[in-house]
């Protein structure tokens, strides 16, 4: 009795669990009153060629649609009427759709689109009498549309309404169209936005040591998937017992001996990230030395002036130094702005001291 409950509850959960795909709209039925039927948008009725299914990926990851296939009927007369090409992706609250044949004229939401142009009668969806089935890459069945539920002339497609969530209706009862291809019923179109699904950083030399006083270490990241929408991510500095920075393409600039952790995350959302540990000797400041005054410099790069913001009123001094550390200019006092305009191009260093605190910024002078 335990283990046929335990069945049970497996087989309800697999069935209120939702699919990742979902059918959202199918236009079975493309009415034949002028071009109003003309749902791919090339200028031309036809029941076939306008056919459509609308597919919606309800998951928060890209979707793998390739190998799909589409069935105009589940039982042992139907046939196979269209197999979703490898490498095609939908991403997440996006759309693809497959229409019964090109051309296709128009945005459609910017959604995924294919066409079933391998034969004549396309997708052969009827207006009754058959279940259209979806099986998934490996042969099993996945999605179902029985158009016998539902109108056998509606003249309009029908579509779940609220999309994604709801039961499926005419689409006139929704709104004044007839369908709505690649988008929501009041047009607005789904996201065409594929997420980060991973990152992996690395140092550009292979190398994750910096051994040179306030030497530098350009590091690199790899997002994948190579269509994700946002490529960009932001550097940070994570946990350590050495000190360094790290601006916004990866250059890591060493403060303070010891390890530390450099952390790129992904910038769309997804919350992905990596790190590297980077191994910081022979620096000239300890990181008793280093305490931060929380100054901030801009703008860098700089051409003429470079400008100073701290809410420290107490710094003592500040020296001017070029990227060796050999001095150029002191200057005593709080100072909010530094002419270096007689400056060549190059990196310099700021030395930063109030009491027994010490920072030092990097900047570079010329574009
Ligand atoms: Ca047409
Ligand atoms: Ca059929
Ligand atoms: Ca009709
Ligand atoms: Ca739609």
């Amino acid at each position: 009795m335990k283990k046929l409950f335990t069945l049970l509850c497996s087989v309800l959960f697999a069935i209120s669990s939702p699919a990742q795909l979902i059918i959202n709209e199918v236009l079975y039925d493309p009415s034949n009153s002028g071009l109003a039927g003309d749902a791919n948008g090339d200028g031309v009725y036809d029941q076939e060629e306008d056919s459509f299914i609308e597919f919606v990926n309800a998951g928060n990851s890209n979707f793998d649609a390739s190998g799909y296939q589409i069935w105009d009927d589940t039982s042992a007369t139907g046939s196979l009427r269209f197999v979703v090409p490898a490498g095609t992706f939908v991403p997440p609250n996006g759309a693809m759709v497959v229409f019964g044949s090109g051309p296709l004229v128009g945005t459609f939401g910017g959604a995924v689109l294919l066409s079933a142009d391998t034969t004549s009668s396309h997708l052969n969806l009827n207006n009754s009498g058959e279940v259209i089935g979806i099986k998934d890459a490996s042969g099993a069945w996945v999605l179902f549309f029985d158009s016998d539920a539902l109108s056998n002339n509606p003249n309009e497609s029908y579509t779940r309404f609220p999309d994604i969530t709801g039961a499926f209706l005419q689409h006139a009862d929704t709104t004044s169209i007839l369908f709505s291809p690649g988008t929501r019923t009041d047009g607005t179109p789904f996201s065409t936005a594929f997420v980060v699904e991973s990152i992996s950083v690395q140092s550009t030399t292979g190398s994750t040591d910096i051994s040179t006083n306030l030497g530098t270490l350009q590091l690199s990241s790899t997002v994948l998937p190579s269509f994700a929408s946002d490529m960009s991510v932001t550097w940070s500095v994570g946990s350590g017992a050495g000190s360094a920075t790290v601006d916004a393409n990866g250059l890591v600039s060493a403060i303070a001996n010891g390890n530390i952790w450099i952390v790129a995350s992904s910038n769309d959302g997804t919350n992905i990230s990596d790190s590297i540990e980077i191994t910081i000797t022979n620096q000239a400041f300890s990181l008793e030395e280093f305490t931060s005054l929380n100054v901030e410099l801009y703008p860098n790069p700089a051409e003429n002036y470079i400008h100073l913001k701290t809410a420290n009123k107490n710094i003592d001094e500040i020296r001017l130094m070029d990227i060796s550390g050999a001095l150029i200019q002191t200057y005593i006092g709080r100072t909010e702005e530094i002419d270096i305009s007689h400056l060549s191009k190059g990196t310099y260093l700021l030395h930063l001291s109030s009491g027994n605190k010490v920072q030092i910024i990097r900047f570079q002078k010329g574009l």
